[in-house]
C-alpha cells in the first residue's frame, strides 16, 4: 500500500529541510511544488516566466498551473511506496484537486504533519538562508511578512480540510533539525511500518 504525507506549514517551516531527512529514511518520493516552480524559472519555461511574477513578490502561483503540474509528475511515478507533498496543497482548491487525483490512482493522503514554528522565528530563518540562497523571495523582511500573510490568509484554512477528515497532526518544529525529525519519525511510524 502506498503511504501519502503531506509536509504543511509556513515559509521556513522546514518543509523543505525535513522533506530530504523522510527521503533518506523511507524511501518516499518528494513532490516539492517550490522546487518544481524554481526549475522551471531557472529553465525559463514559459510557465517558469508567469510563475516568477507572483513568487517574487512572496505571493502564490495561481491554482491552475502547480495542480497541472503536481498531476504530470504523479502520472509519471511508478513503483514507489509512497509521495511526501512539500508546499502542496496551499488552496483549498488544490487539496480537493489532489483528493481526486489520488483516488484516480486508487490511494489518498494518510498523514498531514502541521509545522508548528512562531512567526519571528520563521522570519529570522527566511532571512538567514536568504544571505545565501540567492531567492528572490527570501530577498527582503517585506517579501518575507507577505508570504507569511499569504499562508494564514490562504493556506491555513486547508489544514481545517483536513481536521475534519482526522488526518492533521501538530509538529513542534522548533528545535534543531535532528529533534524535528525524530518527532515526525515517531508519527510516520505509528501509522507506516
Ligand atoms: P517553498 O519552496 O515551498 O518554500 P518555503 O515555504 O519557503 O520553505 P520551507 O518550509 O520548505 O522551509 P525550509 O525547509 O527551506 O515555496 C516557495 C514559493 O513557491 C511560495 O512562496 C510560492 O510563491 C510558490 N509555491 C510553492 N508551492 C506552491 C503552491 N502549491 N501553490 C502556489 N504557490 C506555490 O527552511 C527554511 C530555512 O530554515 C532554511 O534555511 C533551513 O535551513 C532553516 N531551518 C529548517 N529547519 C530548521 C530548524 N529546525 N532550526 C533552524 N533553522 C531551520
Amino acid at each position: 500500500m502506498l503511504f501519502n504525507l503531506i509536509l504543511f506549514g509556513p515559509p521556513g517551516s522546514g518543509k523543505g529541510t525535513q522533506s530530504q531527512l523522510i527521503i533518506d529514511h523511507y524511501q518516499f518520493t518528494h513532490l516539492s511544488t517550490g522546487d518544481m516552480l524554481r526549475s522551471e524559472i531557472e529553465r525559463r519555461t514559459p510557465l517558469g516566466l508567469e510563475a516568477k511574477k507572483f513568487m517574487d513578490r512572496g505571493a502564490l502561483v495561481p491554482d491552475e498551473v502547480v495542480i497541472a503540474m503536481i498531476s504530470s509528475r504523479l502520472d509519471a511515478s511508478t513503483g514507489t511506496k509512497g509521495f511526501i507533498f512539500d508546499g502542496f496543497p496551499r488552496t483549498t482548491a488544490q487539496a480537493r484537486a489532489l483528493d481526486k487525483l489520488l483516488a484516480l490512482k486508487s490511494t489518498a493522503i494518510h498523514l498531514v504533519l502541521l509545522m508548528e514554528v512562531p512567526e519571528e522565528e520563521l522570519i529570522k530563518r527566511l532571512l538567514l538562508r536568504g544571505q545565501t540562497s540567492g531567492r528572490s523571495d527570501d530577498a527582503s523582511e517585506e517579501i518575507i511578512r507577505t508570504r507569511i500573510a499569504e499562508y494564514y490568509n490562504k493556506t491555513s484554512p486547508v489544514a481545517d480540510y483536513y481536521a475534519q477528515q482526522h488526518k492533521l497532526q501538530a509538529i513542534q518544529a522548533v528545535g534543531t533539525v535532528e529533534e524535528v525529525f525524530n518527532r515526525i519519525r515517531q508519527q510516520i511510524d505509528k501509522r507506516f511500518a
